[in-house]
């Protein structure tokens, strides 16, 4: 792919405009701006790495001691998972997609000046490894950030089993001040207590120690409150029955080499897929869509 650019001022105001740039670590990027955002999405897994409102912080967490090489993953912004979550022994943790390139197969200018791209996941000997399938992946930067995964099984006869997961981390101004609202009531796996199966019964999540739990069952949208930076950030599915909060608190970040020490203060992930209980197996030729909306609003009050 030739470094270049791309520009639309198909719309009034603002052109859209996409530049094709390397990034860290020599990988290449395409650099989007908006007549609203600005964003930053690296072929290496197709990780949305930035994604800024033009009058915001920006929406997404990235650590600044993230590795950016071929085999490891992004830390922060929106790794996709596939086609497993969690660890598998002798495999990994959390698929294989997020530690390759992608290719990239299209840039559009939509209406009014919003951007999408869209990604392939190629051929790779860890996918050679497990039953046939497609993925494409197309990411749309406008006022917000639209995210669809389309998982087709290749196979003639056989059906395909597999997770996917959105492992989108926020940016916030102090994770003990936050609320994620939009999960009473839902069964979830609690992490931290060995997966133990548990009712949330708060309207409002807090984060005083390390959260790590997977929401089963639930396709409703989620809220995080953020008092400090005055934003209220909204995720919105389709396609996805489990939601996982997840902040490693002090012990879990002082353990991992590519997050900062203090990096769970300003942090917290809300991720989109259908996981653990909520696993998907896709007859032959079948093709699972899985979507997400993330927007934000000033925090009124
Ligand atoms: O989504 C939560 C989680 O499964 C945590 O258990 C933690 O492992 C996190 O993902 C990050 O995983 P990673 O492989 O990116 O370090």
């Amino acid at each position: 792919m030739e470094p270049g650019k791309l520009e639309s001022t198909a719309h009034s105001g603002a052109p859209s405009r996409v530049a094709f740039l390397e990034g860290q670590g020599e990988l290449p990027i395409l650099e989007v701006v908006t007549p609203w955002s600005a964003a930053e999405i690296f072929l290496h897994g197709a990780h949305v790495t930035r994604f800024k409102k033009h009058n915001e912080p920006p929406l997404l967490f990235m650590s600044q001691c993230s590795r950016f090489e071929q085999g490891s993953p992004i830390r922060g912004g929106i790794p996709v998972i596939l086609p497993w979550f969690g660890f598998r022994e002798g495999l990994g943790q959390h698929g294989f997609a997020r530690k390759r390139a992608w290719e990239l197969k299209e840039v559009a200018f939509g209406p009014g000046g919003s951007v999408s791209a869209r990604f392939s996941f190629p051929e790779t000997p860890e996918a050679a490894a497990f039953p046939p399938f497609k993925a494409e992946y197309t990411v749309t930067v406008s006022e917000s950030l639209g995210l669809r995964l389309a998982v087709t099984n290749l196979s003639q006869d056989q059906a395909l089993p597999f997770e996917n997961c959105l492992h989108t981390y926020f940016e916030v101004g102090d994770v003990t001040a936050i609320g994620v609202v939009g999960l009473k009531g839902c069964e979830y796996l609690d992490q931290v207590e060995k997966f133990a199966r548990k009712t949330e019964g708060q309207d409002a999540i807090r984060i005083n120690s390390e959260v790590d739990r997977i929401y089963l069952n639930t396709s409703a949208p989620v809220e995080i409150l953020d008092p400090r930076l005055g934003r209220k950030i909204r995720v919105e599915t389709e396609g996805s029955r489990s939601t996982v909060v997840w902040n490693p608190w002090i012990a879990k970040a002082q353990q991992m080499a590519d997050f900062g020490n203090d990096d769970y203060e300003t942090m917290v992930c809300v991720e989109s897929g259908n996981v653990a209980d909520n696993a998907l197996t896709i007859a032959p030729r079948q093709t699972a869509v899985l979507q997400v909306k993330l927007s934000s609003a000033c925090l009124q009050g």
